[in-house]
């Protein structure tokens, strides 16, 4: 969608993004009084714990190459893109090939699109015949197939599902991303939320066994509708409460939600010009990215992120105390291009040497800064410097006594100073190809 987003896009966001804060109002008030369970709070902290996870858009837009807004873009007819699901057929897919994949590249989580704004749900739902089991040569459920493969190689799955429908005759009134495809002029609104969607999420969240949350998406298509959310809401906290709430709304989380999630930028920043500036302090955060320059398989897009490139997002992601999600758009076939691989396999080599300052950290207890970040666990700080030549590095103080400060690299000594004012550390010298230079400073709590 990138090369979108700069043209006819870019100008519906910047409108959508200017109406959108107006609107909102009327339905902000979601499950108003929600009480998160015990399990689901436990479920947050692991999730942070988990720090980075893999992101897949695959669908049967996957079959042309070019993004997963291809309908949209090319403005085709309902009954035009209603051939495409004859020639989705993935002969080479194998849950057991993309799940190990995203455990080689140190993901412990995977969140992948059950059904995008095409409406097509690449899983088996008796809702609606417009899924692959129904309507490709394929016949199978590869959510099924994917659901028992991370359960078995532990690996927690999330479904994004798209509230947007450009599909569904019953997705009326229309939205801002509407063109004339050939739906009738009219439909059910309440029919679409209240049967529909939730009628999928149901079969999402009962067939699949411990699912670990639904990434929403699509509501800024229609900002000041009501969009039923306090039913949506409490129905998935009800079928399982550890599930957790991702709504990428772009908007200030509401009650019900249980994470916010930032696409294409770190928390509080606002590159892409849709993300809100407001960052929660009591939901896990998240921020989302491409590896290319695609969330769908795009034929034409090598427009690659370095393996160190990615380090440096998850390094910076932690520091501001928010998971990585990093996108990949499979083929129609079910490979995954070897580029996409060969990065992932490198930045799972990186995790492998200096997991430990992300894993289970948080963030802090220094704010980011260009020269780099902090993150934290138990009595260990980590110093992410990223973007530091001078041999010496000032910093602000932190609470409590800095007993020792070593590289995590090699363990090697680093010498620092300490006090009021702050610590000045001794950079160890960068070493080729060195994303991220880490000095670990073990902290004895003030008496
Ligand atoms: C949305 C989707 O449209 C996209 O296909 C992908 O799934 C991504 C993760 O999320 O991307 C958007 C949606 C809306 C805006 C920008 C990107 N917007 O409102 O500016």
């Amino acid at each position: 969608m990138s090369n979108l987003r700069r043209s006819a896009f870019g100008k519906f966001a910047c409108a959508f993004a200017l109406t959108a804060c107006s609107l909102w109002g009327s339905h902000a008030f979601a499950q108003t009084g929600y009480q998160p369970s015990p399990e689901n709070l436990q479920a947050r902290r692991e999730f942070q714990d988990m720090k980075f996870g893999m992101f897949i858009h695959w669908g049967v837009y996957s079959v042309l190459g070019d993004g997963e807004w291809v309908f949209h873009n090319r403005k085709l007819m309902i009954e035009e893109y209603n051939r495409l699901p004859l020639f989705f057929d993935p002969e080479k897919f194998d849950a057991r090939t993309w799940v190990a994949l995203a455990k080689s590249a140190g993901m412990k989580y995977i969140t992948i699109t059950s059904r995008h704004h095409d409406g097509f749900a690449m899983f088996d739902s008796k809702v609606s015949d417009w899924n692959i089991v129904a309507r490709t040569p394929y016949k199978k459920d590869p959510l099924k197939m994917l659901a028992d493969e991370c359960h078995r190689q532990g690996i927690k799955l999330f479904f994004y599902y798209s509230q947007l429908d450009w599909h569904n005759p019953d997705y009326y009134p229309r939205g801002q991303t509407n063109w004339n495809n050939g739906r009738p002029d009219h439909g059910d609104w309440n029919a679409y939320l209240d049967n529909y969607m939730d009628g999928q999420l149901t079969e999402l969240l009962t067939n699949y066994g411990p699912v670990g949350g639904i990434w929403f998406d699509g509501m800024w298509d229609k900002p000041d509708a009501d969009w039923h959310l306090a039913k949506t809401y409490a129905l998935i906290h009800r079928l399982q409460p550890a599930a957790l709430i991702i709504p990428n709304h772009h908007q200030t989380p509401r009650p019900g939600e249980d994470v916010q999630t930032f696409e294409r930028d770190l928390p509080g920043q606002n590159t892409e010009g849709f993300n809100t500036k407001y960052v929660s302090s009591q939901l896990p955060l998240e921020s989302s990215d491409t590896l290319n320059d695609s969330w769908g398989f795009n034929i034409g897009d090598s427009k690659y992120k370095s393996a160190a490139d990615v380090e440096r997002r998850l390094v910076r992601a932690a520091g501001n105390n928010s998971n990585l999600l990093m996108n990949i758009g499979p083929m129609p076939n079910g490979e995954i291009q070897q580029e996409f691989v060969t990065r992932l396999h490198a930045v799972g080599e990186w995790l492998s040497k200096y997991g430990d300052s992300i894993y289970g950290t948080r963030g802090g207890p220094i704010a980011p800064g260009d020269w780099g970040v902090t993150t934290q666990k138990a009595d260990k700080i980590y110093v992410h410097v990223l973007n530091w030549n001078a041999p010496l590095l000032a910093l602000p103080p932190v609470t409590g006594n800095i007993t020792s400060a070593h590289s995590l690299l090699d363990g090697a000594a680093v010498e620092f100073t300490q006090n009021v004012d702050g610590m000045v550390l001794k950079v160890p010298p960068a070493k080729i190809e060195e994303t991220d230079r880490v000095v670990v400073l073990t902290v004895a709590k003030a008496k």
